[in-house]
């Protein structure tokens, strides 16, 4: 009896590999590649770039190219990390990171040249010269010349010393601070190549509520081991401070920037870090922020506080991001409107050296807010936009949510405080939450390895589109016989997610603590603006909050507040964020506020649905370990969805009495029963370690 071997790529596979599969390309034996020429041969970056042209290409082509240091056989390919352009390509030496892909020119004896003007941009050209190996069928025919948009390009880990993850999702923290630094896990340096792969180039490794022990003698030593690892590949690495350190650690009575000894301990902190890691990065700190210290403590603005940090790191070359993730419900002021109010009077104060990191919206990561009022509207600070990876308010890992989308419209929305300046022109980096752990496939879910992988090629180029960074992962990930149906469903995913959680611009809406579910009743927690009640302002009338009323609108340049600021004009997916209105409010659809609600967490419902029917017609196509897990995440979300709908509407038509519209099922529950849901050991919810 005859059998049929399995396809090689339909072989179980854990994901672990992310997008650097290689997989044995169908054409393979058109392709050669001889040798990896390169003269300068002890440099460790360079040495990356041609470790992984022998692995990727021996496993793509079936042949191991040979290095050697000059061109002896045809078919070569060039490494050239120090080459000066002339004409057209002369900006190629102005960015240390960019490189060149000059294709083969018919007298030629070499195939190929990847030239930059550092190893750095080598090894960026290497990941990019695999890539389009992966994904193609030819080697690359045309010129091509890429250089990052923004110089800071990070991912940042809100792990704890613990091996918790605050909001991860994917199992511990990656870092094992306990056996470092003698033993470096081997998935340290693939971590690092998926990095340098798609151009992340900084990683802060600890979280933003951070413990003073971070910056023990110890765990520097432990840091520099990571360090080590990971400047091969171009990374370098950052660590959260904390504001009180000189007092928890050093030991002094105070951590009062103005007084000397405080000054020094930074100085000596810092100067003790540059001593193990010459190329350390810097700090990133959270202060004044949900019990975080800070120089309010003090009576200092942020400014101040942060001079202090900054001025240690500036003789080392480091620098300070400071986050502008601050509110507090003692100051009557909107939520949504507090970062701009601190930090734009600030703007002008900080050290060069400085960064400010705005969250994209003006809220927290939900999963549709307007862009923060602060991109566009400082001359003198630096801004950084942060974005989350993990899916704290998304569904967490089970949920399918591509967010490539999402950032992908905070980048591209006009400012309207210049002509032509969209939110992109207005940073100078992207640094993002991340959503990577020890789980096998790294992310918790396969899907949510494509939030990691657009938010390095978003911060390499943020003009690129969303789909066709879909394009580009679905390829790489499971096949480019599959790149539709899987763009397909990864471009309407968020927008589902909107729908069935908070559509209209309704926002923050989820339970307690650990955010897992909907909690749109919950009206009881310490602190007034965490509660969900403050968010919608639900009553019998209506629903919303008036930002025209509260003043927030105005943060916004003047097209802004003429669009947003009528109901009539502001788009229906921000409708409630700006407006409070009647539940009876007539929208374009001719139905009313409370009927286009039912309809719309309907629709998110329905649309898990229809995702998790396409997925099934893919089982042939996509290896059984992953289809099989996608499969049975996709039947969680559809559970989840209808969880969120059911709940989140019996909520509202217990403030507003009305009935429901025709053709659409009532919750299946009382809303008693939503509301007792408790989930106890939902991760990701630790401020500790
Ligand atoms: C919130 C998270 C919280 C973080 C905070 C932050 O729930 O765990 O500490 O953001 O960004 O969304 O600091």
């Amino acid at each position: 009896m005859e059998t049929t071997a399995t396809p090689p790529s339909l072989k179980p596979e854990d994901g672990y590999e992310l997008w650097l599969r290689y997989r044995l390309l169908p054409s393979h034996d058109q392709f050669k590649i001889s040798q990896i020429v390169c003269n300068e041969s002890s440099d460790p970056l360079l040495s990356a770039a041609v470790a992984e042209l022998q692995r990727g290409l021996e496993a793509m082509l079936g042949h191991r190219p040979e290095f050697s240091p000059v061109v002896t056989q045809d078919h070569a390919l060039l490494l050239q990390p120090s080459q000066v352009y002339p004409g057209a390509l002369a900006h190629l030496t102005l960015n240390h990171e960019a490189f060149a892909y000059l294709p083969k020119r018919a007298e030629e004896r070499q195939s190929h040249t990847i030239s930059a003007s550092s190893s750095r941009g080598v090894l960026y050209g290497a990941f990019w010269f695999l890539r389009q190996l992966q994904m193609g069928t030819a080697f690359p025919q045309t010129l091509t010349v890429s250089a990052p948009s923004y110089s800071l390009r990070m991912v940042n880990h809100w792990d704890n010393l613990n091996r918790t993850v605050e909001r991860g999702y994917a199992g511990q923290s990656i870092w094992d601070w306990h056996k470092l630094p003698d033993y470096i896990d081997p998935r340290i340096i693939d971590y690092a190549r998926a990095n340098a792969s798609i151009g992340i180039n900084s990683v802060v490794l600890t979280n933003v509520n951070a413990n003073s022990m971070v910056l023990r003698s110890d765990t520097i030593v432990k840091t520099r081991a990571i360090a080590d690892v990971l400047r091969p590949y171009g990374i370098k690495v950052f660590l959260t401070s904390r504001f009180s350190a000189p007092e928890e650690l050093g030991n002094l009575t105070t951590s009062d920037p103005r007084v000397p000894d405080v000054q020094q301990w930074w100085c000596k902190k810092v100067s003790e870090i540059y001593d193990q890691i010459p190329d350390f990065g810097g700090f990133l700190v959270k202060a004044n922020s949900e019990g975080q210290p800070g120089p309010q403590s003090y009576g200092l603005s942020h400014a101040e506080g942060a001079r202090v940090i900054a001025d240690a790191l500036a003789p080392f070359g480091g620098v300070l991001l400071w986050r502008a993730f601050v509110y507090d419900d003692q100051i009557p002021v909107d939520r949504a409107a507090q970062a701009y109010a601190e930090f734009k009077p600030l703007d002008g104060l900080f050290q060069e050296n400085v960064f400010v990191q705005v969250k994209n919206g003006p809220i927290d990561f939900q999963p549709r807010e307007p862009f923060s009022p602060l991109f566009g509207a400082v001359d003198e600070t630096s801004l950084v936009m942060e974005v989350q990876a993990t899916k704290e308010y998304l569904g967490f890992a089970s949920h399918l949510a591509y967010l490539g989308t999402m950032w992908e419209e905070v980048l591209k929305t006009p400012t309207q405080q210049r002509p032509a300046e969209l939110v992109l022109h207005t940073i100078k980096g992207v640094a993002g939450v991340s959503n990577i752990g020890s789980d096998r496939n790294w992310c918790g879910s396969h899907f949510d390895q494509s939030n990691w992988y657009a938010l390095g090629r978003l911060s390499w180029d943020p003009t690129q589109e969303a789909r066709e960074i879909a394009n580009e992962w679905v390829s790489l990930t499971f096949g480019s016989d599959v790149t539709d149906p899987i763009v397909s469903i990864m471009m309407r995913s968020r927008e589902a997610v909107v729908d069935y959680t908070g559509p209209l611009g309704l926002t923050h809406l989820m339970a307690t603590g650990h955010h897992y579910g909907p909690g749109p009743w919950v009206n009881d927690l310490d602190r007034a603006d965490w509660n969900p009640t403050y968010f919608h302002r639900a009553n019998k009338d209506g629903i919303g909050f008036d930002r025209v009323a509260s003043g927030t609108i105005q943060q916004y340049a003047a097209g802004w507040q003429i669009l947003w600021g009528d109901p009539k004009t502001t788009p229906e997916n921000l409708l409630l964020w700006f407006h409070h209105l009647p539940w009876s409010y007539e929208l374009k659809s001719g139905r009313s506020v409370w009927e286009e609600l039912v309809y719309r967490y309907s629709r998110g419902v329905a649309e898990v649905k229809a995702i998790r029917q396409e997925w099934s017609h893919l089982t042939s196509k996509v290896d059984p370990d992953r289809f099989t897990q996608v499969a049975e995440f996709l039947k969680i979300q559809e559970k989840e969805a209808l969880w969120w709908r059911d709940a989140s509407l019996a909520y509202w038509q217990s403030l507003n009495g009305l009935p429901y519209p025709e053709g659409f099922d009532p919750p299946q529950m009382p809303l008693e029963y939503y509301q007792g849901i408790t989930h106890p050991f939902a991760p990701g919810n630790t401020h500790t370690g």
